[in-house]
């Protein structure tokens, strides 16, 4: 018998980590949770009209890029970075005449703002905070990102707006196909990389998603490690997300991620991976 996969996420009030870990199966996929960001600072603060007033004369660099494959087998960003004010990139992020805004992606706003972290309240998932990260994310419609996988758990908070997901599980490694050299914490797929991937409208590989899903404001997604995705902003958006690793995670992905460490491999990746996303080497 043919067994349809689920296409959509299950829903669930989100709960403290202890009952999480406890719940056998929950860690190992997607779910949506809902209702855990009631309490938290940004979900009262964060709009865009408070990012206009208040940190309005804030300048930060917002991107105009997609990835793609170079011949040698390594990721390089195409496309362009401006450094705007934040004023002026909300009025153009909001204005339909302006179509086609950057995005403001990545951890500039929380190093700039370093305040914005208070506002911010992700339930205490990680064994150590030593071994997390976080980006924010203001996004215009249109903004797409394309397909990944991170190596850490995730928590995607979408504070204002909607954005749909694309997810497939690791059962999809060979055919999604990683690039030959990858960045440290998020691995890019062959298919979904200029000059041939790349195109929101196109299924990698004419592979059709084990998940197609729309995240709403107020919601929080949870996707494992290792679980590729593919995120398209359909209504202007802003999120912050969490990365984090467990101790039982570290073993469990020891043996793959130490050797690169030892060989050497970690450092040199992680300095090709500042040089790309820090806005200084990109091909226009
Ligand atoms: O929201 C996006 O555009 C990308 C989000 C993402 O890839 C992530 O949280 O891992």
């Amino acid at each position: 018998m043919n067994v349809i996969p689920p296409t959509t996420i299950e829903r669930m009030p989100l709960m403290p980590p202890e009952e999480f870990y406890a719940t056998p199966g929950l860690e190992e996929r997607p779910i949506i949770f809902t209702g855990g960001m009631e309490h938290w600072p940004a979900r009262q603060k964060w709009t865009f009209e408070w990012f206009k007033q208040t940190h309005g004369h804030i300048e930060a660099p917002v991107e105009w890029l997609k990835f793609g494959l170079k011949p040698d087998g390594w990721v390089e960003r195409v496309g362009r970075v401006e450094v705007m004010k934040v004023r002026d990139y909300v009025e153009a992020l909001l204005s339909p005449s302006r179509a086609g805004q950057g995005y403001l992606i990545g951890k500039d706003m929380l190093r700039l703002l370093p305040s914005l972290k208070d506002d911010i309240r992700f339930p205490a998932f990680q064994t150590s905070d030593k071994m997390t990260d976080r980006l924010f994310f203001m996004s215009p419609q249109g903004a797409f990102t394309q397909l990944h996988y991170d190596r850490a758990h995730n928590l995607h908070a979408m504070l204002v707006g909607r954005k749909r997901w694309q997810i497939w599980s690791p059962r999809y490694d060979q055919v999604l196909k990683q690039v030959p050299h990858e960045f440290v914490w998020s691995v890019q797929s062959v298919l979904d990389l200029l000059p041939h991937g790349g195109k929101w409208e196109t299924f990698p590989a004419n592979i059709a998603p084990e998940y197609d899903i729309v995240l709403e404001a107020g919601e929080m997604l949870y996707l494992p490690y290792g679980w590729w995705h593919r995120v398209l902003t359909v209504e202007p958006s802003i999120a912050t997300n969490l990365w984090w690793w467990t101790w039982p995670l570290f073993v469990r992905r020891a043996p793959i991620v130490v050797p690169s460490v030892v060989a050497g491999n970690l450092l040199k990746r992680f300095k090709r991976y500042e040089r790309h996303t820090a806005g200084r080497d990109y091909r226009s």
